[in-house]
């Protein structure tokens, strides 16, 4: 898959829509089209990284940017408070689905335990 292709780089550039609740120099963040918490947000890095573990080799600064993002939507979102929870899945087996680094920000609800 190209850049060009990506579905995470194509609404990061505009192309497509997004719900957009916050941008940085370095980060992009939009709501999940299909959310699994009463708030559910995606945070990415505006640069094309596969996975986690390829955005920390590739840029460990930017993986710092995206938790720093993640802590200021919570605060403007009013979970600050009462707690979230801050996700990647990495590869098939945790269900990544779209293979552009990106964070979950899951919360507003109390959230069941992990599992399958
Ligand atoms: P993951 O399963 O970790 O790869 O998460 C991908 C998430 O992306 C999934 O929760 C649904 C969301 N998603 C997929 N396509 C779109 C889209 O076109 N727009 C938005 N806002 N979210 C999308």
């Amino acid at each position: 898959m190209t850049v060009a292709e990506c579905l995470f780089c194509r609404i990061v550039s505009g192309e497509l829509p997004a719900s957009v609740v916050h941008e940085t120099a370095t980060t992009f963040a939009f709501r999940d089209l299909h959310p699994q918490a009463a708030t559910h947000v995606l945070i990415v890095p505006r640069a094309h990284y596969s996975d986690a573990v390829e955005l920390a080799k590739g840029a460990p600064g930017l993986l710092d940017d995206v938790v720093l993002a993640a802590g200021q939507i919570a605060e403007q979102e009013g979970l600050a408070g009462s707690g979230y929870r801050l996700v990647f899945n990495t590869g098939a087996d945790a269900g990544q689905t779209v293979f552009h680094a990106h964070m979950h920000l899951l919360g507003g609800e109390q959230l069941g335990l992990f599992g399958r």
